[in-house]
């Protein structure tokens, strides 16, 4: 098995203090938490930013800000800009962090239930953020909430790609509205991924254990942080996102797989392009 990949996605684009009060929100605090995150075993960050009230914002500039400020404080980890955003922002917001050219950005490849909202990505706007990647060299996470999502990921390779390309995932499971978080569902949909693919899985509330373990075991990688999970464990919140980088680390070392450096984790997911 490849060594374990672990991202942290310590910020979200739904979540307020209110439901977790640790939540980092300006750009030097989620910096500082990227940095214990990294020391944990993060070699990716999952980064969505806020404005100055601490509400979600894709604007290119909050992005600059957290964006230097993780170069600071933990300057050989991967940095993976979300182009989801918040759910009902426009196109045009959720575009803007690409303009900084990050080695990685998230890519959702279909509309899928979110709660009690709609999270959109009619099959046009995933073609452009698409396109848009592969014009300036970010490596898409593709982030699949359901098997149709696998289907339009490799619609989109085929049809763009003259030359085959690494594919790397992001399994979401466990979204009130997405595929259930459970052992099976990762098993089956790590089963229909295009060969040669790697992937990592995410486990959103409760089924982060179920869904973390059953990764490790069939040799995919892993994402949490508080966007997925604001929860340790039964009724005890998480106090910062690395104690559940920890966990996972170590529940690796007890197995022996060995965990990801950022430089491994980019051969892992195919990152050709490092950023200044
Ligand atoms: N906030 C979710 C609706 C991504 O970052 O690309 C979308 C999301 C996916 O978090
Ligand atoms: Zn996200």
């Amino acid at each position: 098995m490849d060594p374990l990949v672990i991202t942290v996605a310590p910020v979200g684009g739904e979540l307020t203090r209110e439901r977790q009060p640790h939540l980092p929100l300006a750009a030097d605090e989620i910096a500082e938490e990227v940095a214990r995150c990294r020391e944990a075993g993060a070699s990716i960050v999952h980064l969505h930013v806020r404005d100055e009230d601490g509400a979600p914002s894709q604007s290119r500039d909050h992005f600059a800000r957290a964006v230097d400020a993780i170069k600071r404080s933990a300057p050989d980890i991967v940095i993976q800009t979300s182009t989801g955003g918040s759910v009902g922002m426009t196109e045009e917001e959720r575009v803007q962090p690409l303009d900084l050219k990050p080695e990685m950005a998230t890519l959702t490849t279909g509309t899928v239930n979110f709660g009690d909202e709609v999270f959109e990505n009619p099959f046009p706007l995933v073609e452009r953020f698409f396109l848009r990647m592969r014009e300036i060299g970010v490596q898409p996470e593709f982030e699949v909430f359901d098997t149709g999502m696998v289907e339009t990921a490799r619609r989109l390779t085929e049809e763009h790609d003259a030359e085959p390309r690494h594919r790397h995932f992001d399994l979401v499971l466990g979204v009130p509205g997405g595929m259930a978080g459970t052992a099976g569902a990762v098993v089956h949909m790590a089963s229909i991924l295009p060969s040669g693919a790697t992937w990592s899985a995410t486990g959103i509330g409760r089924t982060h254990l179920p869904v973390t373990l059953a990764a490790l075991a069939l040799g995919g990688h892993v994402r949490t942080g508080f966007e997925d999970t604001i929860y340790y464990g039964e009724g005890r919140l998480a106090e910062t996102n690395a104690e559940l980088i920890a966990r996972v680390s170590r529940i690796a070392g007890e197995v022996g797989r060995e965990v990801a450096t950022p430089d491994r984790a980019r051969e892992i997911v195919g990152i050709t392009r490092r950023s200044g």
